[in-house]
């Protein structure tokens, strides 16, 4: 009798080390890392926030992380499926940006200030076009408007208007603004423009209003062209592209605007109040970049 109850209790014993060994292991696995297979989803390579995010990587210590390249799309893509599923996921993230209406999300703090301060959005076009085309140049140096009127043209895209109708219409219930970017300014007859831009989110936006607006009241015939960022800034300045609206300054573009220095015109900000960085869903229990190492 004596003996069985010791050998019970040498089972409960066992068992007990077991489970805690067990649940120490599963605690370890369980790490956010692990969870998103130490994934950051990125979006594409020429982007700025790429490259950010790159030496975040390094600041941070994260050796065994990996940035994934894709696009904007695939990003919100992956963003979607894994919220649906309440499951965890990093990605690369901006404001502005649609994505922190749908969803309920947060920037990871950035104690070590690697993704910068609050920037710019600048309008930046080739040498040469305030003579070539002043009615442009001068409406485009106009141009300016806020994160929340972006904001609206954005979310009519993403729920499901084509980027030309969401433009177009923003472009109807603002006339004011719309008036005062082409006061006094002539009429083209049907004169060429080409305005390049990379297909982040935000830039689908701007870029189709100020179309509509170089077409709709100055009789400008526009084409977009959608490159990559490096196409971007190469064909203002090498005059292949007349303009773009989607420099972001003075830290994420850095490396493009010195490198063009003198070849291309910058016009200025046509939007304050942006935001860059490592961006997950509110239900994960992480807070900052630091967190990747710990948790
Ligand atoms: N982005 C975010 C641009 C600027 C900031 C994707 C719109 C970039 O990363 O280059």
């Amino acid at each position: 009798m004596k003996n069985t109850a010791k050998s019970i209790m040498l089972v409960i014993l066992t068992s007990l080390l077991i489970i805690t060994g067990c649940s120490k292991i599963a605690s370890s696995d369980a790490s956010i890392g692990n969870k998103v297979k130490h994934e950051i989803v990125g979006i594409d390579p020429g982007a700025g926030l790429m490259k950010q995010t790159a030496q975040a990587l390094n600041d941070y210590d994260l050796k065994d992380w990996k940035l994934v390249e894709g696009s904007s799309a695939a990003m919100a893509a992956a963003l979607d499926k894994a919220y649906k599923d309440k499951e965890p996921i990093i990605v690369t993230g901006w404001t502005p940006h649609w994505m922190f209406a749908k969803y309920d999300l947060k920037y990871l703090n950035d104690p070590k200030g690697v993704f910068g301060k609050d920037e710019q959005i600048h309008t930046i076009v080739r040498n040469g076009l305030k003579k070539e085309a002043p009615s442009a140049y001068t409406m485009l140096d106009r141009f300016e408007w806020t994160p929340e009127e972006m904001a609206v043209v954005m979310s009519a895209i993403i729920k499901g208007e084509r980027p030309e109708e969401a433009a177009g219409g923003w472009v109807k219930n603002n006339a004011t603004k719309v008036d005062s970017w082409v006061k006094d300014l002539p009429q083209e007859k049907g004169k060429k423009l080409k305005l390049a831009y990379v297909a982040w989110d935000s830039e689908i936006a701007s870029t189709n209003v100020v179309k509509a607006v170089l077409e709709e009241k100055l009789g400008y015939k526009v084409e977009m062209l959608q490159v990559e960022a490096g196409p971007m800034w190469a064909g203002i300045s090498d005059g292949s592209a007349d303009a773009m609206v989607a420099a972001w300054l003075p830290t994420t573009h850095k490396d493009y605007f010195d490198k063009y220095a003198g070849k291309i015109e910058d016009l200025g900000a046509n939007l304050n109040g942006t935001k860059l960085g490592l961006v997950v869903p509110k239900y994960m229990n992480i807070d900052s970049i630091e967190d990747l190492k710990t948790k």
